[in-house]
């Protein structure tokens, strides 16, 4: 857990954390892992005389480590508003990156209402870095009319392609559909943990339909000689019951796919796949069937060289 405090930019701004910024605008001592501060708001509408709402910006948690590859989950923020007044709001937040980041979303418009105990009101913050982002420390910004919420964000040194390394890990997934409960990048968050299958595995919508695709898109184009497939396979949840069944291996050669595998009456929740490698720059593997002959679930994809 790290304990993080923010700082607080406006044109009123003379240096120091907790400044004044013409009202009551202060940094939070932050709880652990959260990032908050308090600033006088000119919201887009109020019924405020001032025009203007003391609001609570805070950001969970309060800061990030991403590795720079679009399917890293770890940059995953709560960002929230809290009306601290008496006075009912509604406030436009806006979100700034580097411009080799990535941010699900640009823009927060939000009602905020006056109440005793106060609501507040969150929205989901995803953050990823693309390949391009140098290592090192970074800043995402989340700016309302009268404050600045900082979230810092590490970027490490992007994953391997070594003989050593799961070249799948954090890289781009993608699928021929993907059930909303779970996320597409499940598959390659390197989480194989079937207790931890709500969030870290992933399968298709289209239930009784086979087949289905999961895949990843590698950095380049490298040999591939040995998959590891995990489907889910806990206490509740056996693979013999839930897991993936019949499906091939396939493995995109100078465009063109080609299967490397071929597996047919599985009931085992990890299967590793070795094959005389083969250059490609994507794998996929096509499920024909599930052990439920519903969804295909897949809780890791690895892929390596050897
Ligand atoms: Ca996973
Ligand atoms: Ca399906």
């Amino acid at each position: 857990m790290r304990i993080v405090r923010g700082r607080l930019d406006s044109a009123r701004r003379s240096g120091g954390l907790t400044r004044r910024t013409g009202g009551p605008g202060r940094v939070l001592a932050a709880a652990a892992g959260v990032l908050a501060l308090t600033c006088l708001v000119t919201p887009q509408a109020s019924g405020s005389p001032s025009g203007r709402v003391p609001v609570e910006l805070a950001a969970t948690p309060g800061a990030l480590e991403i590795a720079p590859q679009p399917c890293d989950r770890r940059g995953q923020v709560q960002v929230s508003m809290t009306n601290t007044g008496d006075t009912a709001a509604f406030v436009d937040a806006r979100f700034r990156a580097p411009s080799s980041f990535q941010l699900s979303r640009q823009a927060w418009s939000t009602y905020l209402p006056a109440t005793d105990p106060e609501q507040t009101v969150t929205a989901p913050l995803r953050i990823a870095a693309t390949r391009a982002t140098p290592p090192g420390d970074h800043m995402v910004t989340m700016r309302v009319p009268g404050g600045l919420l900082r979230i810092p964000v590490t970027v490490t040194a992007p994953p391997g392609n070594g003989p050593d390394d799961n070249v799948a890990l954090h890289r781009q997934a993608f699928a021929s559909s993907t059930h909303h409960n779970v996320a597409l990048c499940g598959g390659v968050d390197g989480n194989t943990d079937s207790d931890d299958w709500g969030d870290s595995g992933t399968h298709d919508a289209t239930a009784g339909v086979f087949p289905d695709v999961y895949g990843v898109v590698l950095d380049t184009a490298l040999p591939v000689g040995r998959v590891e497939v995990h489907t889910l396979d806990s206490a509740t949840y056996p693979a013999s019951e839930m897991g993936i069944r019949d499906f091939d291996v396939e493995v995109r050669v100078d465009g063109h796919w080609q299967s490397v595998a071929t597996v047919r009456g599985n009931e085992t929740g990890h299967i590793s796949l070795a094959f005389p490698p083969v250059v490609g720059d994507r794998v996929r593997v096509v499920v024909l069937d599930s052990n439920d002959h519903k969804y295909s679930r897949i809780v890791e994809l690895e892929v390596h060289q050897r």
